[in-house]
């Protein structure tokens, strides 16, 4: 076995243990923290579903629509320099449900006959319902589906003989990590491919400045935090999460969603405020003994960071990474990016 492979007979700790130390850690650290992976449990995966077809959140539907317009040319330019036999396999990080790879997938087909598709998601449901979704409706895709934490595990990437590997890492996922994680995540991914393979990666842009900027923190506070309330929601859903899986008593009607627009990190982050000063206990877990968390009024637990990056920025990542931007895509409004690069 290459000693860059991950050994998939060592057990990895049980969701619930993983649950109960993000909570154990994160409650008790000044600032207080919640881990954004908290949020999809089966409830919260259906809430980000709702979140992706609201009005303000524009960034599902926007990269979808570089993909519908420039799909052609991403999968010709990834597939360039490859051998003559060769074709390109795409893998895809934390690929959920998969919806927005049709479109890629579909021209793969076009452009070279067949493709093998390897999506990797720690939701086994929701790889079962990607490959359901792309076998009925997209013939010549193989699908060969991983259960895997990326984050955490070294790809299991099987690599086929006289093909290239296109990496997909969209969706702006890579916008929840700290920068140093985000380039972890990105070299981990380097790892695993040989040079000449590429990586797609969809970002979420900075707010463009001036007065007639088309892109605005206001945009951005709006898709964070919807009329409807369903971010609200998602958000609150965490809490709804802890007591369920570790017996806690947080009263969510004593919390409220927040979001800001943090300009010196170009980022969006996501709160739960404390309306009144309370005490919420949590029960002895796997994670070590019973503990209680006090909130002041008007304190709260930051739930997510959501990175929004200039092209310079996306490009810098990438070369810390081992990746050389190749090319990239926007829509015309500018809202969001698609980049594609070169592993070096
Ligand atoms: C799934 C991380 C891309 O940051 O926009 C949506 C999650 N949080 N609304 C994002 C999210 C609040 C989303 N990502």
């Amino acid at each position: 076995m290459p000693s860059t492979t991950f050994a998939l007979d060592e057990p990895l700790i049980s969701t619930l243990d993983a649950v109960a130390n993000e909570a154990r850690v994160g409650l008790s650290s000044a600032p207080k923290t919640l881990s954004p992976w908290l949020f999809y449990d089966e409830e919260g995966s259906h809430l980000f579903e709702q979140i992706t077809e609201l009005p303000e959140y524009y960034l599902t539907r926007t990269e979808r629509s570089i993909f519908a317009a420039h799909a052609g040319e991403i999968l010709r330019e990834a597939a360039l320099g490859q051998g003559p036999s060769g074709k390109l396999t795409l893998i895809e990080l934390g690929a959920g449900t998969a919806t927005k790879t049709g479109i890629l997938l579909a021209e793969a087909v076009r452009q070279q006959g067949s493709v093998v598709y390897q999506p990797v998601d720690v939701s086994e449901t929701a790889l079962a319902e990607a490959s359901e979704n792309i076998l009925a409706n997209i013939p010549g895709v193989t699908v060969r589906s991983q259960v895997a934490d990326y984050t955490r595990e070294a790809l299991p990437l099987n690599r086929l003989v006289e093909t290239r590997t296109l990496a997909l890492y969209i969706g702006s996922s890579i916008g929840n990590f700290m920068p140093e994680d985000a380039k972890d995540v990105l070299r981990n991914l380097r790892a695993q491919l040989l040079p000449g393979d590429a990586l797609l990666l969809g970002t979420d842009l900075a707010p463009s400045g001036g007065a007639h900027a088309n892109k605005t923190p206001a945009t951005l506070l709006a898709a964070y935090n919807d009329a409807a309330g369903v971010t609200a929601t998602f958000n609150l859903n965490v809490l709804t999460r802890l007591n369920r899986d570790l017996g806690s008593d947080f009263v969510l009607r004593n919390f409220h969603h927040r979001a800001c627009w943090n300009p010196t990190q170009s980022r969006i982050e996501m709160h739960l405020e404390s309306l009144i000063d309370q005490r919420v206990q949590i029960p002895t877990n796997s994670s070590g003994p019973a503990f209680t968390v006090d909130f002041a009024q008007g304190e709260s637990i930051h739930t997510e960071n959501s990175y929004k990056f200039t092209a310079a920025a996306v490009e810098a990542l990438l070369a810390s990474a081992g990746f050389k931007r190749t090319n990239s895509w926007q829509d015309p409004q500018h809202l969001f990016a698609v980049t594609l690069a070169a592993a070096i």
